[in-house]
């Protein structure tokens, strides 16, 4: 199938060509940039929530009941989940699929784990295109989960339009460890498993850190939602949480846009010059003796960046200059 007619079924919203297309995009196959072209101009309709947070902190059972609170609504939705441990099975994770069935009979629900193995360095870059194709299919709603451990990971929830870092009770220590990460980025915190002793403390820690952060008159002040994502308790109030920020972030939206794409084109620039260098410039065995020479001191590391860019663009004398 050519490039072109799988973006149209996609168009379509055929639920076939997403799954063949988030495939193509997962083996990094060549055709998928073709693709992502092709779909790009329809896209930048769907509204993008990510939720992040510790291994097990019940974020796949909250997206699960989440899910079903949008359809509600009337929305439609594409769920992305971005798995680091559990075997990958083809496009879906056991577990993840057992947790979702209760939308398996719905048409307008799309659910994909991806593995985070494989993607060399970009799983933001994957997840992006992946959630481009739902957004293509005319999904109003696009969830992204992701555990909130590595940089990738939190990059692909910061650029989402709302953030949501998901939290648990008894987990003191990880506030501390994830305050670096996760804690800066999140525009709703939930505290999941209420049901367990400690929810409180949970919450009262995680304002304890917001009041250490300034908020301008107006500015939107993270809430805390407490949930019990088994039971659906505190559900209808994320979604309605959910719902005011993007009331309150309407006028933001644009920044947000810019900045998601500004990352994007960052990322694959980056990723694309490397290909360059390693593909034409310096083989596998040319690159590690490089290294090496660097680890002897026998060249410092600036000179060798500069000789390789030198080698890619000619010399700095000749390179275009910014006016
Ligand atoms: N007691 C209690 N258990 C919950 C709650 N929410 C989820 N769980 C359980 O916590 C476990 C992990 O839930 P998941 O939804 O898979 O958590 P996750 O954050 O998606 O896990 P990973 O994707 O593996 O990081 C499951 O056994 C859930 O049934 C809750 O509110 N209370
Ligand atoms: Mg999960």
């Amino acid at each position: 199938m050519s490039a072109s007619s799988l973006a149209e079924r996609v168009l379509a919203g055929d639920v076939r060509a997403m799954a063949r297309a988030i495939s193509l995009i997962e083996d990094e196959a060549g055709a998928a940039a073709g693709l992502v072209r092709d779909i790009f101009p329809q896209t930048g309709k769907t509204y993008l929530i990510g939720v992040t947070g510790p291994p097990g902190a019940g974020k796949s059972t909250l997206v699960d009941r989440l899910t079903a609170e949008a359809r509600q609504a009337g929305e439609t939705l594409g769920v992305i989940a971005v798995d680091p441990t559990s075997p990958f099975t083809g496009g879906a994770i056991l577990g993840d699929r057992l947790r979702m069935q209760a939308h398996a009979q719905d048409e307008e629900v799309f659910i994909r784990s991806m593995a985070t193995r494989g993607h060399m360095g970009g799983l933001a870059r994957a997840t992006s295109d992946a959630a481009l194709v739902l957004d293509a299919a005319g999904k109003s709603l696009v969830i992204i989960e992701t555990v909130g451990v590595g940089q990738d990971e939190v990059d692909i929830v910061r650029t989402a339009d709302v953030s949501i870092v998901v939290l648990v009770p008894g987990t003191g220590d990880d506030v501390q460890a994830l305050k670096a990460g996760i804690m800066e980025i999140a525009d709703i915190y939930v505290v999941n498993k209420c049901d367990r002793d400690g929810a409180d403390r949970m919450v009262t820690s995680i304002e304890s850190n917001l009041a250490l952060q300034h908020f301008a008159e107006g500015e939107w002040r993270p809430p805390i939602v407490k949930t019990e994502a088994t039971t659906g308790r505190g559900i209808a109030e994320l979604w309605q949480t959910i719902k005011a920020f993007r009331t309150h972030s309407e006028g933001a939206r644009g920044k947000r846009l810019k900045a998601r794409n500004e990352f994007r084109l960052r990322d694959l620039l980056t990723h694309r010059f490397m290909e360059h260098v390693e593909a034409n410039l310096l083989g596998p065995a040319e690159f590690e003796a490089l290294v090496t020479r660097i680890a002897r001191r026998e060249v410092d590391p600036y000179t060798a960046a500069s000789d390789i860019l030198d080698r890619a663009l000619g010399p700095s004398g000749q390179r275009a200059t910014k006016g």
